[in-house]
C-alpha cells in the first residue's frame, strides 16, 4: 500500500499522554515533527530525546497560536511546508452530575476540547489548503457519541468537538483535505485521570483497577500514526479504540 508521501506535522498536547506518544511514533517513522504544548521543560526533553521542534503555548491563546503558525512556516520552508496538523490536546475536568456542575470546569474542557482546537485549524488552514494534500487528525473520545453519569461536561465539550470534525471534513474535502478523527476510550496515562479528578492519585488508579491490560498512550499514538500514514486519498474519518476489556462505555471488566 502507498504511504502518505507528505511527512510534517504539527502535535498539540505533547507534553504528555498520548500526544507526546504520538511525536515519538511519527519520528521514528522519520516524520518531521512540532511539538506544541504549554510546558516548555517537558518538551525541550522530548525535542533532545527525539529530534522534534520544541514550541512552547496555549492552544487557547490567538497570539501564541499565531506564533506557532509562524515557526511552522520557518521550519518547514525547506521540505514542503505543513502538510498534517494533529490535535491531541485536550481533557476533563470533574465528575460532577449536572446538578451540580461548576461552571469554572465546563468552561476549561469548552477552551481546551473546543475553541483550541477550533484556533488551530483556522489558523493552519491556509497553509494546508495550499499545500494541495493537507490531514487534520482530531483526537476526541468514546465520550464523543455516548453520554455518561458524571460526564455532562466532558461529553459536552467532546460531543462539540466530534461535530466540528464532521462538519470540517464536508467543508475541505474540496481542499483535498482529509479529517480524521481517533475516539479513544479508556486509556492509561500519566495525567489525564489525575487531572480530571483534582489530582487525587488514588482516586485516579481506581479508574483503571482490576483492568488488566488498559490502553496505553502508545497504543492510541500506533493508530494516529497509521491513520495519518496511509496514502493521502484514504480517509478513516472515525475511529474507535478501546481495550477488549471495555466492550462499551458502560461495560469495563475488572478482575
Ligand atoms: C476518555 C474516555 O471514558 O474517560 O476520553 O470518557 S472516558
Amino acid at each position: 500500500m502507498p504511504e502518505n508521501s507528505s511527512k510534517n506535522a504539527v502535535v498539540t498536547g505533547a507534553s504528555s499522554g498520548i500526544g507526546q506518544a504520538t511525536v515519538r511514533r511519527l519520528r521514528a517513522e522519520g516524520w518531521n515533527v512540532i511539538a506544541f504544548a504549554r510546558r516548555a521543560d517537558r518538551l525541550d526533553h522530548l525535542a533532545s530525546e527525539t529530534g522534534a521542534a520544541a514550541f512552547a503555548g496555549d492552544v487557547t491563546k490567538d497570539d501564541d497560536v499565531a506564533a506557532l503558525v509562524g515557526f511552522a512556516a520557518h521550519t518547514f520552508a525547506g521540505s514542503g511546508g505543513i502538510d498534517t496538523l494533529i490535535n491531541i490536546a485536550g481533557g476533563a475536568r470533574g465528575t460532577d452530575h449536572v446538578a451540580t456542575a461548576r461552571d469554572e470546569d465546563w468552561d476549561w474542557m469548552f477552551q481546551v476540547n473546543v475553541m483550541g482546537t477550533l484556533k488551530l485549524i483556522r489558523a493552519f488552514l491556509p497553509a494546508l489548503r495550499s499545500h494541495g494534500r493537507g490531514t487534520i487528525l482530531n483526537l476526541t473520545s468514546t465520550a464523543a457519541t455516548t453520554a455518561y453519569e458524571g460526564g455532562s461536561g466532558y461529553n459536552a465539550a467532546k460531543f462539540g468537538q466530534h461535530a466540528l470534525t464532521s462538519a470540517l471534513r464536508l467543508e475541505e474535502a474540496e481542499h483535498n483535505i482529509r479529517v480524521i478523527e481517533v475516539a479513544p476510550g479508556l486509556v492509561q496515562t500519566e495525567e489525564f485521570a489525575l487531572n480530571r479528578l483534582g489530582g487525587d492519585r488514588e482516586a485516579a488508579q481506581r479508574i483503571y483497577q482490576g483492568v488488566a491490560e488498559p490502553l496505553m498512550a502508545e497504543d492510541v499514538a500506533d493508530v494516529v500514526g497509521y491513520a495519518v500514514g496511509l496514502a493521502h486519498h484514504i480517509n478513516l474519518d472515525h475511529i474507535t479504540v478501546r481495550p477488549v476489556a471495555q466492550a462499551a462505555a458502560h461495560k469495563l471488566i475488572r478482575r
